[in-house]
């Protein structure tokens, strides 16, 4: 495919992303504006670069034809929460709603990856409205914890760093940091309510000065 036949396909991806990611935004303002806390931390979007869908049709052996069916995170979104917790409330949200339609469904937080990688996955079909008409696309929704992403963006640099072949010890270390990961998120759980409780009571404080 010539690039500008690559900037035209990748168009109601970009769409997507951004519209995904207002919509996930606006989550996180409703609840602030309500004075309650959200379980949404942060969103981010991105669309896979031409080169990174290239390596994937490569490594699954694909044809070029088969992209827009088989590979699912062309578009992607990445939801940060707080806690564990939150991730299903998180999940419970996008399975109520009515613009977006769930293919598939990931739970790499109950069934870790052998990497170490925690994370739930959602696969959504999306329409967007273009200038040549409606498209559906697909779209990976990523949703994680503040330590789980932690994790996952070092690991993703370190396996880009080695291209592939991370060193045995290094895969090692790095299974350390996934339990450790893990085990902070389990500790705060654990003192979860206080956490939120004086994050409000920090929040109020901070409205209160700003009124002044
Ligand atoms: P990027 O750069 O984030 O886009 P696969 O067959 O495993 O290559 P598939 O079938 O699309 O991938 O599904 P999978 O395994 O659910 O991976 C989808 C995305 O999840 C990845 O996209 C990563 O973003 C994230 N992910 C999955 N496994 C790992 C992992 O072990 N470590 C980290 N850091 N992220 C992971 P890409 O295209 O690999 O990467």
């Amino acid at each position: 495919m010539e690039i500008q036949q690559w900037r035209e396909f990748l168009i109601p991806y970009e769409q997507a992303v951004q519209e995904l990611v207002i919509k996930f935004q606006n989550i996180i303002r409703e609840y602030t504006s309500l004075g309650q806390y959200s379980p949404i931390e942060q969103v981010n979007g991105r669309v896979k670069k031409i080169s990174s869908i290239l390596e994937k049709v490569d490594k699954k052996n694909m044809e070029l034809s088969d992209v827009e069916e088989r590979i699912e995170d062309i578009a992607g979104v990445r939801i940060i929460c707080q806690f564990v917790e939150d991730i299903g409330t998180v999940v419970d949200l996008i399975r109520g709603r009515q613009d977006m339609e769930i293919i598939a469904e990931i739970n790499y937080v109950a069934h870790k990856k052998a990497s170490g990688y925690r994370s739930y996955h959602i696969i959504v079909k999306y329409p967007v409205q273009t200038v040549f008409g409606r498209r559906i696309v697909k779209a990976e929704i990523q949703i994680r914890t503040l330590a789980m992403n932690f994790w996952a963006t070092i690991e993703h640099s370190l396996r880009y760093k080695y291209q592939g072949g991370l060193p045995q010890d290094v895969q090692d270390r790095l299974q350390k940091a996934a339990e450790a990961a893990y085990h902070i998120d389990r500790e705060m759980s654990s003192i979860r309510s206080e956490i939120i409780d004086a994050q409000e009571a920090f929040k109020e404080k901070s409205n209160l000065v700003g009124d002044i």
